[in-house]
C-alpha cells in the first residue's frame, strides 16, 4: 500500500534480494495478472516465446528456467493487466478531466480496447471504426501541402518488422521525418561511435563478461534499469574483477546486491559488494576524468612503462599524435576541478585500467545526455584504443541500451538522416523515389510543430509529449496540429495533449498472439549486443478490436498512398515477406533473414570492430580530438546547480508504476530534489523544505517547477537530481547534443527559487 504521507529513509537492504522478489509478486497481484502473468513469465526470453518488453539487455549464455528480473516481470504484469479502458470509460471522463489525473493513474486504467476519436463538441473520446480511422488519417495525409508537414515518431519497443514497414511507408509517402525515442537516449552512440569505430553499436557480447579483467560503468543505474546485468557483474566480482562505478549519485545496487534468483544467497540474507571503487564525478565531469586517465597513461608510457598497446595503435588506429598533444595541453589542476575527482583517485583507477589486459567500458544516459555527448563517447573510444580494448575477448565498448528494440529500429531504417546508399536500396527494392532531404529528429519536429509548419503527428508507440524536453512548449506545439494519432497499448498523457482531431489506436502487445490469415506470426528484435531473436506472444490480446502494429502500418499506407505498388496487404498477412524485404534492403547484414531465424537462439548481426575491422573514412579506428574539458557549456552564475533527471526504481520511462523509489529511500513522492547537504546549507535550506527550480537559459522563456521537496543525498557537490518526466519542463528544447540532437538531460543549469 502506498503511504498516505511521503516517507524518506535510507534503504538498509541490498538491492535485488527479497525487496525485488516481493515487488515482483506485488506487481503481478496488483494487476490481477497472477495466473496469466506468471504463466507468461515461463515463456519470456525462452526460445519459442516472446522477448521481454522492458530493456534491451540480452539473454545470458547459460539460460535459466526463469529468465527475467523484477523490472521485466513488472513490465509484463502491467501489460497483462486485467484492467480495461473501454468506451464506457471515455464516456465517463472528459479529456479535460483526464488531464487532471496523474501519469500513474492513467497507466493504472489498463489496456486500450478499441479505436477512439476525439470529439471536440463534447470534449470526450468516442468510438470510431478501424475503417473510418484509417480513412481519417488518409484524408489528413493526402491533404497536406507537402509530405514534410507530417511527423512519424517511433518508440523503441517497436519490433523490426513494424519499424521497417514504417520506414518504407513514410519514405514512399515522401519524407524522412523520423523523430525517434533514440533522440533522447542513445543517439550519441549511433552518431558518435561511427567516426571512431565505424559503427554506432557496442562491440561486446555476453561471453565477454566472463573473460574481462576490469569493468568501468559510466553513468548507468544498473540495479534499476538493467537488473539482469547485475548477474554478470556479480559473477565478475566473485572472480575478483574490479568494477569501477563512475556516477555523481551513489546507486544502491553498486554497493550491495543479492541476486533474487540466487536461492542460497536469498535464504541466508547474504549479498555481494559490486563496485570495487566509486568515482563521484561532477555532472559531465566524465570528459575531464577520461582525459585525466589518458594523461596518466601517457605519463606512464613516457616514463618507460609498457602502458600502451603500441601494436594495436600502430596497426589499427590513426590520429594518436593529435590526441596526445591535446591531452598534454590539459593541466592536472584543471582536470581535477572539472571532473570533481582527486588526482590520486584518477591515477588509482588508471592503474586498475593499465593492469587489466581486457577492459569493458559500459555507459548509459549519464554520458549520452550532455551537450557534447557524442564527442564524449569518442573520448571514451580513445581511452579504449590506448590499450587495444576493442576487438579482443573481454574488452570493448558497451552502450547499455534502453528500450528493447531501440537498436533494431535504427538498423531497420528509422533514420532522419539516411545515407544516399540506404535511399538507393529502398528505391531499388520498392521502386519509388525516396525523398533525398534530411528529415526531422525529435528536436526539429517540436520546433516545426511550434512554428505551425507540421500539421500531423503519428506516434508508433511511446509517449512523445511526456518524454521530450520543454514540456510546456511541447504541449503548446502539439495543440497546434490538425491531427494527432497515438498507436499504443496503454492510455497516456500524449492522448490528452492532442491536435484539432485525434485518434487512439489500440495494439496487440509483445506478449500476445498475433494471428493472420496465414496463421500465428512471429516478430523479431535486436538487443544491445546486435543479436536478433524471434518473439512470439503467448497471451490472448485484451480485446478482439486490438490490431497488430504491422497491420496498422499497412492500412495507413493504403489509405495515404494513392498509387502505391508496395504489396501492403500481403505484408500484413505474412511477416516472412517483410523479412525477405529487410534482407534485400539491408543485404550486407540481413541476408537470409528467414533462414537464419530458424536457429532457436537467434543470430548475430555483423559488428566489424569485433574483428578489428573499422569501416571509417580512414579504414582504421580514429583517435578524435575534442578541445577543452567541458561536456556542457559553462554557465556564469555562482548559484547555479546542475540538475540530473533520472529514473526511479519504480517506473519504465513515462510509465509510473508507483511513487516509490526503494533504493533511494523515497516512498510516496516523486516531486523530490536530491541535494548534497553542503549545497543545501549554503542556500539556507532545511532538509525536506519545499522549493522551486528555475532553468538558467536565455531564450525568452521562463522554465520553473515548484513543489519540490529537498532531500539530503550524498551527491557530488554542485549537482542535484530529480525525476524524469516530471522535470522535463525545465529542459529547453535547444539544450541538446550538437551532433545527435539528444537532450542534455543530465546537466541542466538551474537555480533554487522559493
Ligand atoms: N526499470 C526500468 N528499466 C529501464 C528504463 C526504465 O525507465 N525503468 N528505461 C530504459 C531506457 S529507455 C533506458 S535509455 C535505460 C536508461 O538507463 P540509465 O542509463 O541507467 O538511465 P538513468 O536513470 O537516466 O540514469 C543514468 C545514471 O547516470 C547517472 N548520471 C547522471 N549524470 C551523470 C554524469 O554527468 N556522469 C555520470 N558518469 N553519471 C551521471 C545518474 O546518477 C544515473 O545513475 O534504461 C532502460 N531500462
Ligand atoms: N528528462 C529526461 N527525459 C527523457 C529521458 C531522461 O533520462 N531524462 N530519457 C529518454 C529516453 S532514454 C527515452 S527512451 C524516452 C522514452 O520515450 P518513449 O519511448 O516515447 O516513452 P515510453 O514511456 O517508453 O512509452 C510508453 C508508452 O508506450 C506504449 N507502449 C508500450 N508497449 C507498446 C507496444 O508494444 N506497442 C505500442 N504501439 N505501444 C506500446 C504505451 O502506451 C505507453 O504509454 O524518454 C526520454 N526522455
Ligand atoms: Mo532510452
Amino acid at each position: 500500500m502506498p503511504p498516505d504521507k511521503p516517507r524518506y529513509r535510507t534503504y538498509a537492504h541490498p538491492a535485488g534480494g527479497w525487496g525485488a522478489a516481493g515487488a515482483t509478486a506485488r506487481a503481478l497481484m496488483q494487476q490481477s495478472a497472477l495466473t496469466k502473468g506468471s504463466r507468461a513469465l515461463l515463456s519470456m526470453n525462452q526460445p519459442g516465446g516472446f522477448k521481454c518488453p522492458s530493456c534491451a539487455f540480452p539473454d545470458p549464455c547459460k539460460r535459466q528456467t526463469l529468465e527475467f528480473c523484477e523490472q521485466g516481470a513488472k513490465a509484463l504484469a502491467f501489460e497483462a493487466t486485467k484492467q480495461r479502458v473501454t468506451r464506457a470509460f471515455f464516456a465517463q471522463h472528459s479529456v479535460t478531466a483526464l488531464r487532471a489525473q496523474t501519469d500513474h493513474w492513467l497507466e493504472m486504467q489498463g489496456r486500450l480496447t478499441e479505436p477512439m476519436r476525439y470529439d471536440a463538441a463534447t470534449d470526450h473520446y468516442v468510438p470510431i471504426s478501424w475503417d473510418d480511422a484509417f480513412a481519417l488519417i488518409g484524408r489528413h495525409l493526402r491533404g497536406l501541402d507537402t509530405p514534410h508537414q507530417a511527423e512519424f515518431y517511433t518508440s523503441g519497443r517497436t519490433p523490426n518488422e513494424v519499424a521497417f514497414l514504417w520506414s518504407v511507408m513514410v519514405r514512399e509517402f515522401g519524407t524522412n521525418n523520423f523523430p525517434d525515442c533514440s533522440n533522447m537516449c542513445h543517439e550519441p552512440t549511433s552518431r558518435g561511435l561511427p567516426p571512431s569505430i565505424g559503427i554506432g553499436k557496442g562491440t561486446c557480447r555476453m561471453e565477454d563478461f566472463d573473460s574481462t579483467e576490469a569493468i568501468f560503468i559510466f553513468g548507468q543505474n544498473t540495479g534499476s534499469n538493467s537488473p539482469r546485468m547485475m548477474t554478470n557483474l556479480t559473477e565478475a566480482r566473485r572472480r575478483g574483477i574490479p568494477i569501477i562505478a563512475i556516477n555523481p549519485m551513489p546507486e544502491r545496487a553498486m554497493e550491495q546486491y543479492t541476486g533474487p534468483q540466487d536461492l542460497v544467497q536469498m535464504a541466508t540474507f547474504r549479498h555481494d559488494v559490486i563496485a570495487s571503487e566509486f568515482v563521484r564525478v561532477r555532472a559531465g565531469g566524465d570528459l575531464a576524468l577520461i582525459k585525466g586517465m589518458m594523461k596518466a597513461i601517457f605519463e606512464r608510457a613516457s616514463a618507460g612503462e609498457d602502458a600502451l598497446d603500441q601494436a594495436f595503435i600502430d596497426q589499427h588506429t590513426v590520429g594518436i599524435d593529435a590526441v596526445r598533444a591535446d591531452i598534454s595541453a590539459q593541466d592536472w589542476a584543471e582536470i581535477v576541478a572539472h571532473s570533481g575527482v582527486t588526482e590520486d583517485q584518477i591515477r588509482r583507477i588508471t592503474d586498475v585500467y593499465v593492469r587489466s589486459n581486457a577492459t569493458m567500458a559500459c555507459f548509459g544516459m549519464g554520458l549520452t545526455q550532455h551537450q557534447r555527448g557524442s564527442q564524449l563517447l569518442q573520448q571514451l573510444c580513445n581511452l579504449l584504443f590506448l590499450r587495444g580494448n576493442i576487438g579482443k575477448p573481454g574488452a570493448g565498448i558497451v552502450p547499455v541500451r534502453g528500450h528493447s528494440n531501440v537498436q533494431g529500429d535504427r538498423t531497420c531504417g528509422i533514420n532522419d538522416r539516411p545515407t544516399p546508399e540506404l535511399l538507393d536500396a529502398y528505391q531499388r527494392v520498392f521502386g519509388f523515389d525516396a525523398p533525398r532531404e534530411d528529415g526531422h529528429n525529435v528536436q526539429k519536429a517540436v520546433e516545426a510543430m511550434y512554428a505551425g509548419q507540421a500539421r500531423v503527428f503519428i506516434g508508433m508507440g511511446g509517449n512523445f509529449a511526456r518524454a521530450v524536453p520543454d514540456t510546456d512548449r511541447t504541449y503548446a506545439a502539439m495543440g497546434k496540429l490538425d491531427l494527432t494519432v497515438g498507436i499504443n497499448t496503454k492510455l497516456n498523457r500524449g492522448h490528452l495533449i492532442h491536435g484539432r482531431e485525434a485518434l487512439i489506436l489500440p495494439v496487440i502487445a509483445r506478449s500476445e498472439v498475433i494471428r493472420t490469415a496465414k496463421g500465428p506470426q512471429t516478430l523479431t528484435i535486436e538487443d544491445m549486443i546486435a543479436k536478433v531473436t524471434a518473439s512470439r506472444g503467448v497471451l490472448e490480446p485484451p480485446s478482439d478490436d486490438c490490431m497488430a502494429e504491422v497491420e496498422i502500418v499497412c492500412r495507413i499506407a493504403m489509405a495515404a498512398l494513392s498509387e502505391t505498388r508496395t504489396t501492403w496487404a500481403a505484408f500484413a498477412a505474412d511477416y516472412d515477406l517483410i523479412r525477405d524485404k529487410i534482407a534485400e534492403v539491408f543485404s550486407d547484414i540481413y541476408v537470409g533473414f528467414n533462414d537464419r531465424l530458424k536457429a532457436p537462439e537467434g543470430f548475430y548481426l555483423d559488428v566489424p570492430p569485433r574483428r578489428r575491422e573499422f569501416h571509417t573514412d580512414s579504414g582504421k579506428a580514429n583517435f578524435l580530438v575534442l578541445d577543452g574539458l567541458h561536456a556542457d557549456d559553462p554557465v556564469d552564475d555562482p548559484g547555479m546547480l546542475r540538475l540530473l533527471t533520472v529514473r526511479s526504481q519504480d517506473q519504465f520511462n513515462t510509465t509510473i508504476y508507483s511513487d516509490n523509489d526503494r533504493y533511494r529511500g523515497v516512498w510516496g513522492n516523486r516531486m523530490v530534489l536530491f541535494m548534497n547537504p553542503e549545497d543545501r546549507s549554503a542556500r539556507g535550506l532545511r532538509n525536506e523544505q519545499v522549493i522551486g527550480l528555475e532553468t538558467i537559459y536565455d531564450d525568452g522563456f521562463t522554465r520553473r517547477v515548484t513543489g519540490l521537496t529537498v532531500l539530503d543525498y550524498p551527491l557530488t557537490k554542485g549537482c542535484v537530481a530529480g525525476y524524469y518526466p516530471e522535470l522535463n519542463s525545465l529542459i529547453p528544447n535547444g539544450y541538446h547534443d550538437g551532433i545527435s540532437g539528444t537532450l542534455a538531460g543530465k546537466s541542466i543549469p538551474v537555480r533554487v527559487v522559493p
